[in-house]
């Protein structure tokens, strides 16, 4: 059964691929991030140590196995193909990915669709695209966990998405424990991340605080 989108599951969002977590089991960090009480995951495999397709199937599907046993939405990165032969809860793209509205036509009976707008220009064309679920913007602040990361947005400006946004908006980028009430202060939805959590010396305390943050309509 795949799991409905709900915004309170953008409060402790955990993005991780393999890439991220040298020298670890990314099934191991999850079922530590998910024992913790993380709200959604994602599954993103970038970079040079990219696994092949096969691969990234077989891990997908021990990955989403664990976040269905947690009640926990599994969300895909990009890979559409992916995402349906997993029978993802839902998929997140970028700007520069598949065209939008092919993705929605694509999966929007089968998953939630959540996509990247780092800019108002950005969020205004996503008011008008029906079926998506949540937007995803930053890099908030500097982060190095993205190669390609668009400008830091900052705080005033993701303010502005909110406002202009039709759709809740869940931050990325850079956010580290002590942010996390400035950035519920602009009316995000809760926070992404990665490194934040990925190299975390206490989950439970990392995730309790995303959970804890004040986000809209928590
Ligand atoms: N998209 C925008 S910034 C980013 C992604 C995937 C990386 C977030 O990683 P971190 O370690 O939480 O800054
Ligand atoms: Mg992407």
């Amino acid at each position: 059964m795949s799991i409905n989108f709900d915004q309170k599951q953008l409060a402790a969002y955990f993005v991780c691929g393999t890439q991220d977590i040298p020298g670890q089991r990314l099934t191991t960090v999850l079922k530590r991030a998910l024992a913790a009480g993380i709200t959604a995951f994602q599954y993103r495999d970038k970079g040079a140590s990219r696994l092949t397709a096969s691969e990234r199937l077989a891990l997908g599907k021990q990955l989403h196995t664990l976040c269905e046993a947690a009640g926990v939405p599994f969300i895909v990165d990009d890979d559409v193909d992916l995402a349906l032969a997993l029978g993802a809860d839902g998929i997140h793209v970028g700007q520069s990915d598949t065209g939008i509205q092919q993705v929605v036509t694509a999966v929007s009976q089968q998953m939630f669709i959540g996509l990247s707008c780092s800019t108002l220009a950005e969020v205004r064309v996503a008011n008008q695209v029906a079926g998506l679920a949540y937007l995803g913007s930053g890099p908030i602040f500097p982060t190095s966990s993205k190669a390609d990361a668009d400008p830091v947005v900052g705080l005033a400006n993701l303010q502005e998405l909110v406002t202009a946004s039709s759709r809740p908006i869940v931050a990325i980028g850079g956010i580290t424990e002590d942010q996390l009430p400035a950035l519920a202060q602009t009316g995000v939805a809760g926070a992404a991340v990665i490194s934040m959590l990925a190299q975390s010396n206490d989950y439970q305390r990392t995730v309790t605080a995303m959970r804890t943050a004040g986000w809209l309509m928590q």
